[in-house]
This record gives structure tokens, sequence and C-alpha cells, in this order.
């Protein structure tokens, strides 16, 4: 249970659509409101996730789309039981995820092709069934993704090795999740200029606050 004023957000999105960006960004309006924000991760976050992000990320090797899935659900379970659900027990205290459920769905469900009833299912008892109270869903389209990815210049790790139809199928698994979990999600256009993304992410915010 969370207690009074404390909240999860989440963001979500392709590669270089600005998660970490705007995080930094969110976290600093927070503070200056008296919130104190903890930020993290996924997979990661925590010394056991780290260790699954590393075996994933850097695997040489195709990983099944199933064993895929429950290795990000067993990094996420982690992550809620030992860091976030104890920090949203504090009174003013929020959480601010980079990347979480909708990364599965859109990545395993679509992507992967295992279906994005079957990632639900996986989340549905607790904790992996606690949801954030708003998800940010910052949409670019490929070819901007491609151009910052370019533009930063580093090696490319185990997805970002991907085909086309494989990020085409990752934006259709994103638009599927913003439409069905329309309350939750809000899209932002991250294709415009970093400070407009952030004062439509403030305005939200405030508003929910
Ligand atoms: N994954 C999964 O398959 N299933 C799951 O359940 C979960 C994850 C949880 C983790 O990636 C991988 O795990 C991910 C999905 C999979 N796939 N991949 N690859 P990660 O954590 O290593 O990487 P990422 O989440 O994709 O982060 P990223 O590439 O660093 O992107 P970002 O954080 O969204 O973007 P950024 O670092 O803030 O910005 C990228 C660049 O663009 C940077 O140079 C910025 O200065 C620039 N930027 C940002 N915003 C703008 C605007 N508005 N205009 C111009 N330039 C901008």
């Amino acid at each position: 249970m969370s207690a009074k004023n404390s909240f999860l957000f989440s963001f979500e999105g392709i590669e270089g659509s600005g998660k970490s960006t705007q995080i930094k960004c969110l976290k600093s309006f927070l503070e200056s409101l008296g919130y104190k924000v903890l930020c993290l991760r996924e997979p990661g976050g925590t010394k056991f996730g780290e260790k699954l992000r590393e075996a994933i990320l850097q695997s040489e090797d195709p990983i099944f789309a199933n064993a895929e899935a429950y290795l990000f659900a067993a990094s996420r379970a982690q992550l809620l039981e030992e860091k976030i659900l104890p920090y949203l027990k504090n009174n003013k205290h929020i959480v601010i995820l980079d990347r979480y459920i909708d990364s599965s769905i859109a990545y395993q469900g679509f992507a992967r092709r295992l279906g994005a009833e079957k990632v639900i299912d996986i989340h549905k008892d607790y904790p992996l069934n606690t949801l954030p109270s708003v998800t940010f869903y910052l949409k670019i389209s490929l070819e901007t993704s491609m151009d910052r990815q370019h533009s930063r210049g580093q090696e490319k790790d185990y997805f970002e090795k991907e085909n086309e139809l494989f990020y085409k199928t990752l934006i259709e698994g994103y638009d599927y999740c913003s439409q069905k979990f329309s309350k939750r999600i809000r899209t932002i256009d991250a294709s415009q200029s970093i400070e407009s993304v952030t004062q439509q992410i403030e305005s939200i915010v405030k508003a929910f606050l």
C-alpha cells in the first residue's frame, strides 16, 4: 500500500525517445515541489536485477521469447519488493521508472510475438500487478530513433541489433498499450524539442498531484 501523496510514474518509448533525459528533468521539478524522488531503471535497479540486465543485454545467443518475458518479470518483481514498494510507504515519496510493464508488452508481447495477453497474464499477481499512477509514452518514429542512436555513436546492444520489422511491431505494441490503458498512459510527441516535452510532462504532473 502506498502512503498518501506517494506515486509511481513510468516512462516508456523506443530507444532514443528521451526517457533518461526527461526523467532527470522531472526529478528536479518534483524535488523543487518538496518530494523525495527515487529513479530506477528496468531491467536493473537492484543487485540481482543488474545481473539479469547484463545477462540479457550482453547476450550473444538468442533468448527465447518466453524466457525473455520471465527474466524481465523476475527483475521487476525483485525491484518492486526490494525498492519500490518500501519507498512508496513514505509520505510525499515518488518513484520514477525508466521502463516497466508496457516495455514487456511491446517488446516481448508484440516484437517477440509472445502475445500481449500472455505478458499481461504474467503480471496478474502481487507484486507484479502494481501499476503506475501515470505512464508517459514518449512517442517517436523509427527514423528519429535511428538518427538519435547514430548521433550517440555507441556500440549496439542485444535489442539495438534488431531489424526494421522488429521496430515497427514494437511501435504497434506501444500504440496498443496506449489505447488499451488510455486512463494511465499519456502519449507525448517526443520528436519535439526537449524543453517542449518537459513542459508537457510537467503540466500533466501538476494537474495530477
Ligand atoms: N526491455 C524489454 O525488452 N522488456 C522489458 O520488459 C524491459 C526492457 C523493461 C533496455 O534498454 C532494453 O531492455 C530495451 C528494451 C528491453 N531495449 N533496448 N535497446 P536500455 O535501458 O539500455 O535503453 P533504452 O531504454 O532504450 O534507453 P536509451 O536508448 O538510452 O533511450 P532514452 O533513455 O529513451 O533516450 P535518452 O538517453 O534520453 O536520449 C537519447 C539521445 O537523444 C540523447 O543523445 C539525447 O540528448 C537525445 N534527445 C533526447 N530527447 C531529445 C529531443 N526531444 N530532441 C532531440 N534530441 C533528444
